[in-house]
């Protein structure tokens, strides 16, 4: 598989290591969620220290509002951290 290919495959079983832990396998919980950033974004996490900047995370994730992020909703939140980083090494570069 290229980079991209292995990229993407290792987005998925990321996703499907978390899922799974309880209820639905498809979807991510609230706890699902917050152990999968413990685990995959501490760096990420601890710049969202603070509680209620969490719960607005997924709040913002969760489009279609069942509370629970299924794989589109993290794809877009991957996607979105992405960028993030990107810009941020970007300015990095430049300087
Ligand atoms: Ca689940
Ligand atoms: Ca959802």
């Amino acid at each position: 598989m290229s980079e991209l290919e292995t990229a993407m495959a290792m987005i998925i079983d990321v996703f499907d290591k978390y899922a799974g832990a309880e209820g639905n396998k498809q979807t991510l919980t609230r706890g699902e969620l917050k152990t999968l950033l413990e685990k995959e974004l501490p760096n990420f996490l601890s710049s969202v220290k603070d509680k209620e900047a969490a719960d607005k995370l997924l709040n913002n994730l969760d489009e279609n509002g069942d509370s629970e992020v299924d794989f589109n909703e993290f794809v877009i939140f991957v996607a979105a951290m992405t960028c993030c980083c990107h810009k941020y090494f970007e300015q990095k570069g430049s300087k």
